[in-house]
Formats: structure tokens, sequence, C-alpha cells
């Protein structure tokens, strides 16, 4: 039976991006009745430094978030990851299947790490280690993601691989990366060819799930385009990579393939279309962050939903890593 897991990180900022390549995807998934468990995964977030009061709130908001898009915590698992011990206990056993040149190649590793690698923590080296068990530990066969993730995956499926063959068992499935609709990789509204990011220092290169109605407006309207009219086909987006994002988010935005949305709007010019583009992101995007506000206004029920979400996650992460001690041959 399919199981879906994925997670989020509580570092501030959650953006446009992580709503249409991540969170929407995730309410689609429970929609459809797939058993799906997601996580706020605070471990994976402290792999760079968080102040301890904002990680603390980002946290919450972000469950807030969760709720708000409309996953709902009676029917998805919802939880932050460091209050089920068994992804970090797993995270230790695939620390030792997983190759140090593995872990090498990661592109964000690569990124995030910068010139100075000496420098970075071992958590942020070790990070595709912890989200290989932060999926494992669940048996969990799909996980829907933006693209930036999939090399993560790749290596997900090498540590489950490695671990079947060292052991000479069949336990850890190999799971499948759901990555797909307009918006696997949001863009930045500065920047063509850089993703939408929590941490990118400009703010106008975001819209952040907390921006207002004109915030959101005033980021749209100067969003970096080209002089040129929207193409009538989706063949036209190519090498024109600020036009091309703002369709993809049209089309993400308003559940349509790309084709269909330049079918109805080839021609028209930026001018006219960005407001079209604005008043459809605040149509959507609105009536989620106000309930976001609202959820925040009591945190004692989200730390209460996250705890009932923690027990539920743990009953099924206990047995597994359960298995996983025994066929290591760790004495119970
Ligand atoms: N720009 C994006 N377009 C589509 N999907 C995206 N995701 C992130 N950015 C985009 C997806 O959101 C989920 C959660 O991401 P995360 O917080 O775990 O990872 P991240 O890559 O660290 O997010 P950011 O926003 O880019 O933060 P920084 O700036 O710290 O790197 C994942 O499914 C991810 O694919």
């Amino acid at each position: 039976t399919p199981r879906v897991f994925s997670g989020i990180q509580p570092s501030g900022n959650l953006h446009l991006g992580n709503y249409l390549g991540a969170l929407k995807r995730f309410v689609e998934m429970q929609n459809n009745g797939i058993e799906s468990i997601y996580c706020m995964v605070d471990l994976h977030a402290i792999t760079v430094w968080q102040d301890p009061a904002d990680l603390r709130n980002a946290t919450r908001e972000l469950a807030a978030g969760f709720i708000a898009a409309g996953l709902d915590p009676e029917k998805s698992i919802l939880f932050n990851q460091s209050q089920v011990a068994e992804h970090t206990q797993l995270a230790w056993i695939f620390n030792c299947v997983a190759r140090m040149g593995w872990m090498q190649r990661m592109t964000q590793w690569k990124d995030k790490a910068g010139k100075n690698q000496q420098n970075a923590s071992l958590g942020l080296f070790a990070y595709p280690s912890l989200m290989a068990a932060d999926i494992l530990v669940y048996h969990a066969t799909h996980v829907p993601v933006g693209e930036d993730q999939k090399q993560h995956l790749e290596l997900t499926r090498d540590i489950a691989i490695k671990f079947n063959h060292d052991y000479g068992v069949d336990f850890f499935p190999i799971t499948e990366p759901v990555i797909e609709g307009a918006a696997t990789r949001v863009m930045s509204l500065r920047d063509g060819a850089k993703k939408m990011s929590k941490s990118d220092t400009s703010d106008a290169s975001r819209i952040n799930m907390t921006d207002d109605a004109d915030t959101i407006a005033r980021k749209i309207r100067k969003a970096k385009t080209d002089p040129l009219a929207l193409p009538s086909e989706a063949k036209g987006l190519e090498e024109r990579p600020e036009a091309r994002n703002l369709v993809n988010i049209y089309a993400a935005l308003s559940e349509q393939g790309v084709d269909a949305v330049l079918r109805d709007l080839g021609g028209k010019q930026f001018s006219e279309f960005k407001p079209m583009l604005a008043d459809l992101a605040v149509a959507k995007l609105a009536p989620i962050s106000e309930e976001m506000a609202r959820l925040m206004q009591d945190v004692t029920e989200i730390d209460r939903i996250l705890q009932n979400g923690a027990a539920r996650a743990r009953a099924i992460a206990a047995p597994i890593l359960d298995r996983t001690y025994d066929i290591v041959g760790m004495v119970r």
C-alpha cells in the first residue's frame, strides 16, 4: 500500500515555491485518500544556525501553514521531527551505510557550504542521510517534493538499496519521488536563473505566505520580465526564464496546464498579465495567510496537534526501527 512522507524546514519565510512545489500537493495527496505523514523538519533546519526563539516560532507558523493550506491533522499525521527520536536513531545506522563520496556530490551541500566547507556543520554534510531516515523509518513509498530535492531522493534510494544488499534483506522500499505539476521549480522574482528560496536576502525575490495583498501585488508588479508579449504556446517560453516562471505560477495557481493558460492569454503584454496574476495569487493565498494568523493566536492548540501527530508517527516508526536494529545485530 502506498504511504506518503514529506517535510518542510521551519527556517522562516515559507514562500510560494514551498506552497506550489510541496504544500499544495500534500493536500492533493491527502484528499486522494493516501496515508500521508508530514513533518516540520526542525533537526534539518539547525544544520545552519537558527535562533532558538525564531525556530520555535517558525515551527509553529509552519504547522499553521500546513493546516491553513488544507491539511487535516485528523486525516494526515502532522508533527515535528525532533519529537520522534526514531528519525535520528535510524539516521545513525544510515550514516554507517552511506559513503562520504555520496554526500560530497550533493549540489545542496556544495551550494550551502560554499567555499569554506571546513567551516560547515557536520550536520549539513550528513543532511541527506537524516532525510533518508525520515522517509524510510515509515517505509514510505512516495515522496512529493520540488525539483530541488530530486538528488536527495536518489540518495535515499541508494541508501535503501545498499542497506538491503549489505544485510541480505528486502526490508527498505525503494521510494518514488513525486515531482509533478507546473510549478516544481518556482524561480526568484528577481532572477529567473535562481530558485525562489527562504534564504534569499532579497524579500522582493519571493512571495511569502504571510505577505498581505498589497505586498503580493507590488512584488508581482516589480517582478523581472522581458519586453515581449506572452506567446500563444509553451514552446514560446523557451529562453524566457522570467516569463516562463510567471506563466508557470499562473498555471499552478489556476490549476491549468501551461498550454491552456497561453491559449487564453497569448498575445497579452505583461502590463496586463501581471495584475491578473496578482489578483489570482491574492485570491488563493490571502485565505491561507489569514487562517495562519488566526491559528497562531493559540499556539497551545498547535502544540497539542503536533504532539498528537508525533505519537501517531512514533507508533509506525518504532517497530520499523526495532526490526532494523535486529537486522543490524543489536542485542535488544
Ligand atoms: N522554489 C521552489 N519551487 C518549488 N518547490 C520548492 N521547494 C523549495 N523551494 C522551492 C520545495 O519545498 C519543500 C520544502 O523545502 P525545504 O524548506 O525543506 O527546502 P529548501 O530547499 O531549503 O527550501 P528553500 O526555501 O529553498 O530554503 P533555503 O533557502 O534554505 O534553501 C521541498 O519539497 C522543496 O522541494
